[in-house]
């Protein structure tokens, strides 16, 4: 019995710490449920999400998810840059619009990493590091992944599946991260499956907690 109340307690530590507090694979055709924040956003094109071709303006989707201050949050998406040198951003912000940059320019070869706070959804080039990224070429849809502790303020960007940049971000001032904005400029941009999750570190302390108390209920 003992056991059994160990192992549903893992279980729901383990279901806990999967959930996914945004995902998006644009799959149905539409990207209505995005808020265009600057430009004309982007539109729907087959599965994915794609910046239209004709706009010279920078142009922001955004959406919201419930607001997290502490752990780790993972940001994955899949995107493909058209051209050789185009700007192309995520961020991560509060409900007052301040938040991370954690990508700008990108192009054949190498991309931009790192960045710090933001007081809108544009692009800035300050704070960033541009770094080789030697698969990251035009028209190649590359996977991406920013981890951001909002404890340390330690960001880490991978690109396909590699560790490319970790950099200190100043979170001071920064409320609950509560929205995920992608910014493009120019030329056609894709943007697919884009999931946000929080890391399992505040929850799985949160489990041992569980777990003490059960194994201290049982004695
Ligand atoms: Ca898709």
């Amino acid at each position: 019995m003992k056991h059994l109340v160990a192992l549903i307690a893992l279980l729901t530590i383990a279901t806990a710490a999967n959930a996914s507090l945004l995902s998006d694979n644009f799959n149905d055709g539409s990207i209505s449920d995005w808020t265009v924040r600057a430009g004309t956003g982007w539109v729907a094109s087959g599965t994915a999400a794609q910046k239209l071709a004709s706009d010279d303006t920078l142009s922001t989707i955004s959406k919201s998810f419930a607001g997290v201050s502490s752990g780790v949050l993972t940001l994955t998406y899949d995107v493909i840059i058209d051209g050789i040198y185009r700007p192309f951003n995520a961020a991560l912000t509060d409900s007052t619009g301040k938040g991370v940059f954690l990508a700008g320019y990108a192009g054949n070869g190498y991309v931009e990493i790192g960045g710090g706070t933001t007081s809108n959804y544009g692009y800035s080039g300050s704070n960033l590091s541009k770094i080789d990224a030697p698969g990251f070429v035009s028209g190649k849809s590359m996977p991406i992944k920013y981890e951001l502790d909002l404890a340390t303020g330690e960001l880490k960007g991978y690109i396909g599946g590699g560790l490319m940049k970790t950099s200190m971000i100043n979170l001071a001032g920064i409320g609950d991260i509560n929205t995920v904005a992608f910014t493009a400029k120019k030329k056609i941009n894709s943007l697919d499956n884009v999931v946000l999750i929080p890391e399992p570190a505040s929850m799985a302390l949160l489990g041992m907690g569980s777990l003490a108390l059960l194994r201290r209920r049982k004695q």
